[in-house]
């Protein structure tokens, strides 16, 4: 039988199990990336694994998320960063440099070699036919020193694209089409793997922002096939030697197609606050816009950025509205304000920012309150954007461009014919992406040799292994889609904590409920309930880390996200699968308890455990864990675990 392209890459990097849906895989892995907000505790546990080198055949550290550095402890983690990748081995991009997924893309990205990266949207480089997954800090470490990545095999889902794009439909139209179908949690346990006539017909950066954006599906990844357009891009940014024709077997297999056919789409627009409440643009049309921001690493590449820039072109931004472009990578910066498009934006009322992560994390431009903002973002859940009561709605630039010059939401088809001369940009590349290298520090080129930490550089926090009994108190009852957002907020306030785990704890869950850090303190831990996809978004392992530092043992929730689910093993947390009807009985305070010696029934690969509520009533919870998951969380965790395991050997 034919070979999907996901399959085929996995078989080549395939170290454990076999290539079955649901089974537990191990692979390994060709390149790592870390950012400046996961990354501290990334090089921590490398440090606490006692390793001395980076294993992998790349690494590579950003500093894109906060770039602002309002705060000594910002620059403090950057430094750490720059130290660590001269000290380790890995290639550093200074902050101001640009967002990870873009300055990857533009400079590492390499077509069937596999990827981990401690951000979510890891994903990102499957438009160059890259498998590429986002995973947990402590998985980057681990894998960074070597070691294989496990993930439960996905189910491989055949997108067949058709046709081609109308004018001013694009191709983050293309993604929120199939949010639109499949909802949030549409990708759970799938790769979504591109094909069809469709394909050709569009740029690399196009697939990009489709794959960056599979994410929002909880893909575990998204691929397209490489062909001209992926050779051609790779000449581009002068890295043509590494082209690599890959393409799925023809007879290949797929668990579902799902057809999209391009001609049909329009200019779409995801509403507030989930990125799947997504309408045609006309639908919402009419609302005003205070702000608009075209940028991040979905839509912040030169490409994304040339269309919005050509509408601006002798023309001003709406008097009421704010506009902020930020550019995914000072690549694109460079080349934009060589050809001139940097300083024509400026003279339509655009404020042009540092190449940044920022806003997207609600750090700078927050909105104003009551207003609308509209982002080509690939999130707005609610409060992200640094208010809590905001309304933020995420598209394509062209869009966002368009509600800029009018003021008002307004589909670009319709402005078109109300200004006349307006006509559809279209995705341009430039001739050579000639931007500068100047602030990407290869392992040669690095300038430490020795870990330099300030005093908010804390340590990597080891567990304790697991107990026979897990009894508390239910602190926190939560709905369905928490996100990460939720449970430790990437806001400024908060970034500058995330390499100090006990100051960062003191804001877990802040956002559903100020008393929880302290209520859960001083009950000295206790159990989370929560309803289905908890743990959505980011990948952030401090969401886990920090409910395991307030003594958490158990989260009892209906369904979780794959890679929270990974880290809460990781950081010795059981998750417990719970039914609506119990999820729906069980209330905010009730005395929860595992009714059985828990250490023994995990170790013995038991699934079902019987939890009694209040001494009252009882029920069943599932533990869907691997061999290896159920070891992890034995031994109080990954980290404690892998460094037995290193010292064994
Ligand atoms: C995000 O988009 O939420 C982030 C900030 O990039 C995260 C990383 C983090 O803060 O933990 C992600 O997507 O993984
Ligand atoms: Fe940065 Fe936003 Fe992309 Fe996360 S989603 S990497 S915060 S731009």
């Amino acid at each position: 039988m034919g070979q999907t392209l996901t399959e085929k890459i996995l078989d080549d990097h395939l170290v454990e199990g076999e290539l079955e849906p649901g089974e537990e895989i191990g692979i390994e892995i060709d390149q790592v990336l870390t950012q400046d907000t996961t990354g501290t505790m990334v090089w921590l546990q490398f440090e606490a694994l006692e390793l001395d080198e980076v294993q992998t055949e790349l690494a590579a550290q950003y500093c894109d998320h906060q770039t602002y550095q309002f705060d000594f402890k910002n620059t403090d983690d950057h430094r750490f960063l720059r130290s660590a990748a001269g000290t380790y081995g890995a290639h550093f991009s200074r902050p101001g440099n640009g967002i990870c997924h873009n300055v990857h893309k533009e400079n590492f990205a390499a077509p069937g070699k596999t990827l981990l990266g401690s951000d979510s949207h890891t994903p990102t480089p499957g438009g160059l036919g890259q498998l590429a997954i986002g995973a947990g800090g402590l998985d980057i470490s681990v894998a960074m020193g070597g070691g294989a990545y496990y993930v439960e095999m996905p189910e491989v889902v055949n997108i067949r694209l058709e046709g081609e794009l109308p004018e001013w439909a694009t191709a983050k139209d293309v993604i929120l089409e199939l949010l639109r179908r499949l909802s949030v949690k549409g990708g759970v346990g799938k790769v979504f793997e591109y094909t069809g006539p469709g394909v050709e017909t569009l740029t690399v950066p196009e697939r990009t922002t489709i794959t960056n954006m599979g994410t929002e599906l909880g893909a575990t990844s998204s691929i397209f096939p490489t062909d001209e357009e992926t050779k051609d891009y790779l000449a581009r940014q002068g890295r043509e030697d590494e082209y690599v024709e890959l393409s799925p077997d023809e007879d290949a297999e797929y668990a579902d197609e799902i057809v999209v056919d391009l001609s049909d789409l329009e200019p779409l627009i995801a509403c507030p606050s989930m990125p799947d409440k997504v309408v045609p643009v006309r639908e919402v049309a009419g609302e005003s816009v205070e702000q608009v921001i075209v940028g991040s690493c979905t839509n912040g590449g030169y490409e994304d950025i040339l269309p919005a820039a050509k509408m601006l072109e002798d023309r001003e931004v709406n008097k009421k509205t704010e506009m902020i472009v930020a550019p995914g990578s000072k690549q694109a910066s460079e080349i934009l304000a060589r050809q001139g498009w940097a300083a024509e934006m400026m003279a339509a009322g655009v404020n042009f920012s540092e190449a940044t992560c920022g806003a997207c994390i609600g750090i700078g431009h927050v909105p104003a309150s009551d207003s609308v903002s509209l982002r080509t973002f690939n999130r707005n859940f609610e409060g992200r954007s640094g208010i809590e009561d905001d309304n933020v709605y995420l598209c394509s630039p062209e869009v966002a461009a368009a509600a800029a010059l009018k003021g008002e939401i307004v589909d670009p088809r319709d402005l078109a014919d109300e200004l006349d001369d307006l006509e559809a940009p279209g995705v341009e590349l430039p001739d050579k992406y000639d931007g500068s290298k100047a602030d990407l520090i290869s392992p040669d080129e690095a300038v430490d040799d020795e870990l330099i930490k300030g005093p908010n550089i804390g340590n990597a926090p080891i567990g304790e292994p697991l107990e026979a009994d897990i009894q508390g108190e239910a602190l926190l009852k939560m709905d369905d889609n928490i996100t990460t957002d939720h449970i430790i907020p990437a806001t400024s306030d908060i970034l500058k904590f995330r390499s100090n785990i006990e100051k960062l704890s003191e804001f877990t869950l802040s956002r559903v409920d100020d008393t929880f850090a302290q209520r859960s303190m001083d009950a000295d831990g206790g159990v989370l309930v929560a309803g289905e996809n908890y743990g959505q978004g980011s990948s952030r392992e401090h969401a886990a880390m920090c409910p395991q530092y307030l003594g958490i043992e158990a989260v009892l929730a209906q369904s979780f996200a794959r890679i929270h689910k990974a880290n809460l093993f990781n950081f010795g947390i059981l998750p417990l699968a719970i039914d609506e009807e119990t999820y729906e009985k069980i209330e905010q305070g009730d005395d929860v308890e595992v009714v059985t010696d828990v250490a023994a029934a995990v170790e013995s690969g038991q699934e079902e455990f019987t939890i009694r509520v209040n001494d009252d009533w009882e029920a069943t919870a599932q533990l869907d864990a691997s061999e290896r998951e159920r070891r992890i969380l034995s031994a109080g965790g990954k980290l404690r675990l892998t460094k037995e395991q290193y010292e064994q050997e």
